[in-house]
Order: C-alpha cells, then sequence, then structure tokens
C-alpha cells in the first residue's frame, strides 16, 4: 500500500483549525442534549422477568487500521482504502446477541490512539449505555440487561461525544440482537448499512492511485458520501449487475444462500451517520418487526409482506422473508444514488443451502445460544490469552 500525504502544511494547519472550533460548537450542543434528554423520556417500560436469564461477555477492541472500503472494479479502479476506527478490526464491529433477560457483560479495551468509547442503543440508563471515555491503553467493563427485543445500533461516542461524528463515519459500530421471549425460529443474518466520507475518494470512475483516505468532514457537513457499505464495503455481496451488459463489481463477493419457502430473518442495522435506508428485497415481499408489542415479550410488526421499509439513521430493524421459488433476489437500499454506491447485497434461494453457509461474520448467535457474537472463540478465551484485535478478526473470518 503506498500512501500519499497531499494536503501542505497551510491547509492542514487551517482544517485544524476549523476542525477544532467545529468539535467544540457540536460538542457543546450534543452535551446539552444529552443533558436534557432524560427530562424528555417516556415512561418506563419494565421487561417481564425472566427464567433461565444468563449472563454473557464480550470484548471489544478499538483498533485504528487502514481497511479496503472498496473492490477494484470499474467504479473505483484500484478499490479503495481507508483509515477506520473499528471494533475489533473489522467495520462494522461483530454482532452481539442476547436474549430478552440476558445481562451482558462489556470490556471496551482501548488499543488505539484516540480516547474511544462505546454507546449501546439497547442499554437503558446511562449506567448501562455508556462506557464513559477510555484512553488508550485502558478498558472498561460495565454491564446492561436486555430488556427491550430487537435489534440495536451500538457506536462508539468518542470522547463523551466531541468528536462522536468522525468515529461513527470511520466506521466505530455493531448490531446487538436482543432475542425476544416468543420468537419463531429463522435462519438469521446481521447486515449493517453504512456511508464512507473519504477525503481521496474524488468520485465514480476515478482511482485513488493507492491513496488511502480519512475522513473528509467537508464531505459528512454537506451530505456527500462516497460509499455505502454493507458490512463494511461497497459491493461487498455484489458479484456483478447487467444481464446484457454485464458490468463486474466484485471478483471475491460472497453470497447470502437461503432454501426456497424458508423463514429468514435479517438484522439490518443502519448505522448511518447521516442517511436513512430505504430497505427492499428486489423479488421479494418483507415483513419489519421493529420496536415492542404490548406484552412485551415480542416484537410489534409494523409491515406484513410490503415492498419497502425506512430504517432511519442510527437504528436496526428487524426484517423477515421468505423467497418464495429459486432464484436471485437483492437485498438494496433503493435510493438510486445508495445502489450506485454500493448499498446492495445478492441473495440465491437454493434447495442446497445449509444452515450455517453463511458469508463470514453475517451469522448471528440463536436465542438460547451460549455464543454472544460470531467470533469462533469465546470472549473469554480471547481476554484470558490476550489475544490483539488482528487475532479476534482472523477468528471472526472463520466463523460460519
Ligand atoms: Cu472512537
Amino acid at each position: 500500500m503506498n500512501i500519499v500525504k497531499s494536503i501542505n502544511t497551510h491547509e492542514a494547519e487551517l482544517l485544524a483549525m476549523s476542525k477544532l472550533f467545529l468539535a467544540a460548537i457540536l460538542g457543546a450542543v450534543l452535551v446539552a442534549g444529552v443533558a436534557i434528554s432524560p427530562l424528555l423520556s417516556g415512561q418506563l417500560q419494565v421487561a417481564h422477568a425472566q427464567e433461565n436469564s444468563k449472563t454473557k461477555k464480550v470484548l471489544l477492541v478499538a483498533v485504528e487500521k487502514p481497511i479496503q472500503v472498496s473492490p477494484d472494479n470499474a467504479l473505483h479502479p484500484g478499490g479503495i482504502w481507508y483509515n477506520a476506527y473499528t471494533f475489533n478490526g473489522t467495520i462494522p464491529g461483530p454482532v452481539v446477541a442476547i436474549d430478552q433477560g440476558d445481562t451482558l457483560e462489556i470490556t471496551l479495551k482501548n488499543d488505539g490512539k484516540a480516547i474511544h468509547s462505546l454507546d449501546f442503543h439497547a442499554g437503558y440508563g446511562p449506567e448501562a449505555a455508556l462506557s464513559g471515555s477510555v484512553k488508550p491503553g485502558e478498558s472498561k467493563t460495565w454491564t446492561l440487561k436486555g430488556e427491550f427485543p430487537g435489534v440495536f445500533l451500538y457506536h462508539c461516542g468518542a470522547d463523551g461525544l466531541n468528536g462522536i461524528w468522525e468515529h461513527m463515519a470511520n466506521g466505530m459500530y455493531g448490531g446487538i440482537v436482543v432475542h425476544p421471549t416468543n420468537e419463531a425460529k429463522a435462519k438469521e443474518f446481521y447486515v449493517v448499512f453504512s456511508e464512507l466520507y473519504n477525503s481521496a475518494d474524488k468520485g465514480p470512475f476515478v482511482g485513488t492511485n493507492g491513496t488511502v483516505g480519512s475522513f473528509d468532514l467537508t464531505k459528512l457537513w454537506t451530505n456527500q458520501p462516497d460509499l455505502v457499505l454493507t458490512n463494511g464495503m461497497s459491493f461487498k455481496y455484489v458479484p456483478a449487475i447487467g444481464q446484457v451488459n454485464k458490468l463486474e463489481l466484485n471478483k471475491d463477493a460472497q453470497i447470502f444462500k437461503v432454501k426456497p419457502g424458508e423463514l429468514t430473518r435479517w438484522y439490518i442495522v443502519n448505522a448511518g451517520p447521516n442517511d436513512g435506508v430505504s430497505f427492499h428485497f428486489i423479488s421479494g415481499m418483507i415483513s419489519a418487526h421493529d420496536g415492542t408489542n404490548k406484552a412485551n415479550d415480542a416484537l410489534g410488526t409494523q409491515l406484513w409482506n410490503d415492498e419497502t421499509y425506512w430504517i432511519t439513521p442510527a437504528s436496526g430493524s428487524v426484517i423477515e422473508a421468505t423467497f418464495p421459488s429459486p432464484g436471485l433476489y437483492v437485498g438494496v437500499d433503493h435510493a438510486m444514488k445508495d445502489v450506485l454506491r454500493g448499498g446492495a447485497f445478492a441473495v440465491v434461494a437454493d434447495g442446497n443451502s445449509t444452515n450455517s453457509d453463511h458469508p463470514p461474520g453475517t451469522w448471528v448467535p440463536p436465542k438460547g445460544s451460549d455464543k454472544v457474537s460470531g467470533a469462533s472463540m469465546s470472549e473469554e478465551q480471547m481476554m484470558a490469552s490476550n489475544m490483539t484485535a488482528s487475532d479476534a478478526t482472523a477468528s471472526n473470518a472463520t466463523a460460519s
């Protein structure tokens, strides 16, 4: 990889000053928002006491590292690399799964150079949701209880929200699944949508000549993302488009496989940081189970067999689908600018599909499982053996 520095010193100084200024203002606004938000919160809903509830442990390691975010294709000649911020070395961080009523013990270890933190949207109350700032070399452990079922975003909150926009745009997010008490058996998948704002990306059909890009504040401010990522890469799961005139998008693409007629459940997380996802399966129908129902032991249903579902930035939705006949279906963010930026994934319905043929990192520990994430090695083992995040990534990659 060839890293080219293209900003001259004067521009870099101006950029640093404007970033600092903006950070101060946005930090103040966000902190004020957090301070008054408890006054605005609604009525408490208390989850039913669960029998057989357990405690699961997860280790998330903050690591800053370059990541390939686009394959080498006609849209992005040479591929695109980005100086990412990650949990456990990947965009997104690993899926975390517990059952409603379970306790989750979270350890955040900071192996990076910046101050990082965690905000779990499944947590209720600051002591459950937030880690607080964790300095480089330090770690923090706390617990949350899975009170409300669904799929929720987790993300870095930077240093008490100061810089959160950059840390989220850089890749520090993932999803936590809280399986409801009443849940039908289904083949489940984890897919995270997000946008990238990259200083090195000059638009479609132009390569970056090996430059590893970094966060572009102006692009974030003006809402001009370069790429839409599914699980950390544009067109990660799309080999090609075009029946007559074929456009190859990813020669190494993996695809999702399902059996015709089987119930599938998709934990779709939209990390944003800015845009919504207009979720749709081409040739499919979707039912969206989002939020809690009155009994609070299953997910309420907003849609039955409808076409698209709007997933707002910084939220997750549980989408169920049954693919009736063999063939190709495509999950897309149906906003055309987002499809072009890479927000799509191929699903093939085939009688030969098995229960464990998930693309790496997309398997979700099912309800009742003792596992907490798709990693093949337990987090206790990881912590005991002092594994590095890259080791963790390697074991994630071998999970199925
Ligand atoms: Cu961070």
